[in-house]
């Protein structure tokens, strides 16, 4: 029988610009908790949109820490039910890069490289992003350097907690 796999970091991005954007993201903060793996909670930071339509809300931005045994490919799961909870809508109509009332992103899962059409880790567009790379470098700052932050796009203000 194979040993289990050692539970390492793995960092989850939520984000909210439609409906109530601080009761969705606490939702999904409780649903994630409930596995009992969830190590911290970055600040929340209300961020602009990067791509989609104009006249977007702003995001309310975090990321959560985990210290799990879960494969990328079931924390992408947990990612789409929590997205299912707050009822996102992924149909044909849903538009792309458009509002949505929650987006859960599995971010990095340490010491492991995916690549399917369905699943890239880490995320391939995250070090792009100062709405995933601020709130990521408040909970580990060894993984995300001063210059890669200062290179990433789009305002983010840090507004406090949840
Ligand atoms: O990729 C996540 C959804 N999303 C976001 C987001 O979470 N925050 C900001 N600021 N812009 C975004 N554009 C998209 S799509």
């Amino acid at each position: 029988m194979s040993p289990a796999p050692p539970a390492r970091r793995a960092f989850i991005g939520l984000g909210s610009n439609l409906g109530d954007r601080r009761a969705l993201l606490q939702a999904a903060v409780d649903q994630l908790g409930t596995a009992g793996d969830v190590v911290a909670v970055s600040p929340l930071y209300e961020t602009e949109p990067v791509g989609g339509p104009t006249g977007q809300q702003d995001y309310l931005n975090l990321v959560v820490e985990l210290r799990t045994a879960d494969s990328p490919r079931l924390l992408l799961e947990r990612c789409r039910a929590l997205e299912t909870s707050a009822h996102r809508d992924r149909t044909e109509t849903a538009e792309r890069w458009g509002p949505r009332t929650l987006d859960a992103d599995v971010l990095l899962v340490e010491g492991e490289v995916i690549d399917d059409p369905d699943l890239t880790v880490p995320h391939p567009r995250m070090w792009e992003r100062r709405f995933v790379l601020a709130p990521l470098a408040d909970l580990a700052p060894d993984l995300v350097t001063e210059t890669q932050l200062a290179a990433a796009g789009g305002d983010v203000v840090r507004v406090g907690r949840l």
